[in-house]
């Protein structure tokens, strides 16, 4: 839309006032365990298509809601080993290219992140970069607990391996050209800007482990806050294979869970020892 054609000297101006904001915005240490509080509202698009809109096309009409259906999960997990998870946009970009910006085009980028607290360094491993477009798929599989490998055959797509992304522990960046990098926890988004939801997250079904992910680059004090331009519709994508990390509260419940089927297990395996003998 209009509010990212903004020139390459303001974005200069603006990225060298980058890492003030993301100490500022990293100054709060608590894990990353946590979830957003959702659902937030979501503008009506002034370019491409809306949020139900892309719902409707992925998961089929009307079965999620873009308002009711926003989910609160912010980081991820892998949930099968192999295969691992599909990565796949589900449509390009929303903005508008005229003039000498239209190189600009070439410079969201989208990617997965792992950090322990949001005081800790944060890594990345980039995924679509500048040419990638609509129907696009990365592959990503994980060669041991922390390290990722992504190959492709879609143009605009980092191959590669990156050390440093849990595969029980990760989220989402997403950035445009070189804006402060938005994050699928709102924890770590820059507050004073007009929200720090950047990112809206959607399961096709309870249960499910395909997602779509939606993310907004006017989450960026950097980008225009004019009223109209939270519309979700900047870079979406398809993620299959993922599940959400639990809260701790959910973890402890599955640890009761794993002792409770350990102590049945048990009892069963002596009253067959018993049988045998
Ligand atoms: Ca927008």
């Amino acid at each position: 839309m209009l509010s990212l054609n903004i020139s390459k000297r303001a974005l200069t101006a603006l990225a060298m006032a980058v890492p003030l904001v993301c100490a500022s915005g990293l100054a709060v240490a608590d894990p990353i365990t946590g979830t957003n509080t959702r659902p937030v509202p979501i503008d009506a698009p002034s370019v491409g298509p809306s949020m139900q809109q892309m719902l409707d096309s992925t998961f089929g009409a009307g079965l999620v809601n873009a308002v009711t259906d926003q989910s609160n999960a912010a980081m991820w997990a892998t949930s099968a080993l192999p295969p691992a998870a599909t990565v796949a946009p589900h449509l390009s970009f929303e903005y508008l290219c005229a003039g000498s910006d239209c190189s600009s085009t070439n410079f969201q980028t989208f990617g997965l992140f792992s950090a322990t607290d949001t005081s800790g360094p944060i890594s990345i491993a980039p995924i679509f970069n500048g040419p990638a477009v609509a129907g696009a798929n990365a592959f990503l599989n994980w060669t041991d607990a922390d390290t990722v490998q992504i190959t492709s055959l879609s143009p605009g797509v980092t191959s590669g391996t990156f050390n440093g992304i849990s595969r029980d522990h990760f989220g989402f960046y997403y950035q445009y050209e070189g804006d402060t990098r938005l994050y699928s926890y709102d924890g770590l988004n820059p507050t004073g800007s007009q929200t720090q939801a950047a990112m809206l997250a959607y399961q096709r079904a309870p249960g499910s482990d395909t997602w779509l992910l939606a993310f907004d680059a006017n989450a960026s004090p950097f980008q225009s806050q004019a009223a109209g331009t939270l519309d979700y519709n900047d870079m979406v994508v398809k993620i299959e294979s993922i599940t959400p990390v639990p809260e701790p509260e959910t973890y402890a419940m599955l640890g009761a869970g794993l002792l409770l089927m350990g102590f049945v297990a048990r009892r069963r395996q002596k009253r067959s020892d018993l049988l045998a003998a």
